[in-house]
């Protein structure tokens, strides 16, 4: 592999949380970051806690702590409100009798409600499944059904999602919103909320209770549960400083939506957890409304994904240039790979460096970053967090010299790691199988002076504007249509995206390809799972490449697509 990006670009100032990567890898210590927390003293913790009432009984439950809008609400909230909303619905979710561990999900657009509602979770020891908006009926059967949630958080819109009658561990659906049908088992939020009491007893837990449920999606087989602990607040706390580089002034503003593992790790804990202000902005993307969003809290960290900045970057120059971002200080990017183009324009535009970092749902914080006492070399994911050991390996385990391309990999553990995927230890112990540890499923390369190059995906999950979409949920629901034969699903470049997903279909006897079939597919996934998930590019074919054993072989329909090598064909089908 040859190392052509030579490109360089120089911190232009020194931080207080990091003025030196090299020296503070070296005398980087996981216990010292530990002292933070509540169980240094009583051995005791609780994210809630320690995330919000922790700074009202320190003291700072005047500062703000939530800044919300969208096209109808306009609203700011201290870290006192907080923790009294919160501590409401906790006591909402105790007088139904959930309790410390049950799974309780979240199902609504990003309001303060929900925030109210998942710290409210989180203080009673509950663990919090949040699901995307978007999701339709057959993704939200999937996972309530796979994790036993006993209730869910939702709004009237979104309730004809939810399959009560499939869903027998699910007793309460409560439901913010106007509307609220009088129906057993339904539970309106405002009357209950209004109703409880500000005060509420936390729960106290161990180190590796329960925190979160976040489903991603695998090549094969059913979306994951993928399951944190408390523990992961350590890292949560420290990527803030010396990733985010979040200072106590600071105004920040994470753009993902909870349903998405960046949406709560860093849309909700990294900066909670710091005493940080918190930006949240509801409703859809649009370049002015997010520069507006910049403009008018005075938002001086920002973190987005490479989809995001691609299309600020197709909106054009001339819209930035209409507001004042002057009080921008970092930006920050995750979820694909950041091209340098869109580093260079960055720089160009906001005048900042965008720092991009990588991590998974199953890591549950950032792992390789990019910092900024760190020169820059676009298009690489940086270096490993200061307690953090990454390495390039083979398929035995064996790391590969520099400029090599294999497996990314972890030494295990590490604070925020997952402690298991929800009902399947076998499908947990296979990113465990080279003792020592957790790989990725990307493959990667890491040059002489240490900074890594993603390659991309060993497996086949698509990426689509920052979605993980597994190709297996797209083709089971393909092939829910009457038309449909068969399907496989792969990811397709495209400059916009990062990916988009493209299906080829084989028809049943009888059906005829169309333009017009092509459309009602797309509708088809589009309502039965989910927008993201929708194929916006469809081929029709006589057959579709099999293994023996009736696999669908992926890989030759991305060869045909990019019109590559097919490699090995062994074990096709015919
Ligand atoms: C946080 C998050 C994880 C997968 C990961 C990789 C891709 C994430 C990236 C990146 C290149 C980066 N990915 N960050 N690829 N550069 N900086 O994204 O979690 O949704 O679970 O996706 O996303 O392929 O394995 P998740």
């Amino acid at each position: 592999m040859e190392n052509v990006q030579q490109e360089r670009i120089a911190a232009t100032a020194t931080t207080p949380n990091m003025r030196d990567y090299e020296n503070t890898y070296a005398s980087m210590r996981w216990e010292e970051v530990e002292k933070q927390f509540s169980w240094h003293e009583t051995g005791k913790v609780n994210m809630a806690y320690e995330a919000v009432d922790r700074h009202v009984e320190q003291g700072r439950g005047s500062k703000t702590a939530l800044l919300y809008s969208d096209a109808s609400r306009e609203e700011s909230y201290t870290f006192a409100d907080i923790a009294a909303q919160s501590s409401r619905f906790a006591n909402v979710l105790r007088g139904l009798g959930i309790g410390k561990g049950d799974r309780v999900f979240i199902f609504m657009p990003r309001t303060p409600e929900l925030y109210f509602s998942l710290m409210g979770a989180l203080k009673i020891g509950a663990v919090v499944g949040p699901l995307f908006e978007a999701f339709m009926e057959t993704a939200v059967r999937d996972r309530l059904q796979d994790s036993e949630a006993v209730a869910i958080v939702t709004t009237p819109a979104l309730l004809g999602r939810i399959p009560r009658s499939e869903l027998p561990a699910l007793k309460h659906v409560i439901v913010f919103g106007d509307d609220v049908p009088s129906e057993e088992g339904i539970v309106d939020y405002r009357t209950e909320m209004a109703g409880a009491s500000e005060e509420a007893q936390i729960e106290w837990l161990g180190r590796e209770d329960g925190l979160l449920l976040h489903y991603t999606s695998g090549s094969t087989g059913k979306p994951k549960g993928v399951y944190h602990v408390q523990n992961a607040m350590i890292q949560h706390y420290y990527t803030g400083q010396v990733v985010l580089d979040l200072q106590p002034d600071d105004v920040y503003w994470c753009t993902a939506d909870p349903g998405w593992v960046t949406g709560t790790s860093y849309g909700i804990f990294a900066p909670w957890l710091n005493g940080v202000t918190n930006v949240i902005r509801g409703g859809r993307f649009s370049p002015q409304d997010w520069y507006a969003t910049l403009q008018k809290y005075g938002v001086t960290v920002w973190y987005s994904a490479p989809t995001a900045f691609r299309m600020l970057m197709g909106a054009g120059d001339e819209v930035v240039q209409q507001y004042d971002l002057s009080k921008l200080r970092h930006v920050l990017s995750v979820g694909e790979p950041l091209n340098p183009e869109v580093v260079r324009w960055g720089l160009k535009v906001y005048g900042h460096r965008i720092h991009d970092t990588w991590w998974m749902t199953e890591t549950g914080g950032q792992l390789v970053c990019n910092y900024p006492c760190m020169t820059i070399k676009p298009g690489s994911m940086g270096k490993p967090l200061p307690g953090i050991e990454a390495a390039i390996i083979d398929d035995n385990g064996n790391e590969l010299p520099p400029n090599r391309m294999g497996n990314l990999a972890i030494r295990t553990p590490w604070p925020s790691m997952m402690r298991k995927i929800w009902n399947n230890p076998a499908k947990y112990e296979e990113y465990f199988r080279l003792q020592g540890w957790y790989v990725s499923g990307d493959s990667a390369y890491r040059d002489e002076e240490g900074y890594f190059w993603f390659q991309g995906r060993i497996d086949d999950v698509i990426n689509t504007s920052g979605e993980r979409v597994g190709p297996f949920e797209v083709e089971s629901k393909l092939v829910e249509h009457p038309a449909i034969a068969e399907a496989g699903v792969i990811g397709k470049p495209d400059p916009m995206r990062g990916e988009i997903i493209k299906a080829f279909i084989s028809l049943r006897e009888g059906f005829e390809p169309s333009e017009e079939l092509k459309k009602e597919i797309y509708t088809f996934v589009k309502v039965g799972l989910s927008a993201h998930a929708a194929p916006r590019e469809i081929e029709f074919k006589d057959k579709l490449p099999k293994t023996r054993s009736g696999k669908i072989m992926r890989r030759v329909l991305k060869a045909w697509e990019l019109d590559l090598p097919t490699g090995d064909l062994s074990t096709i089908e015919d």
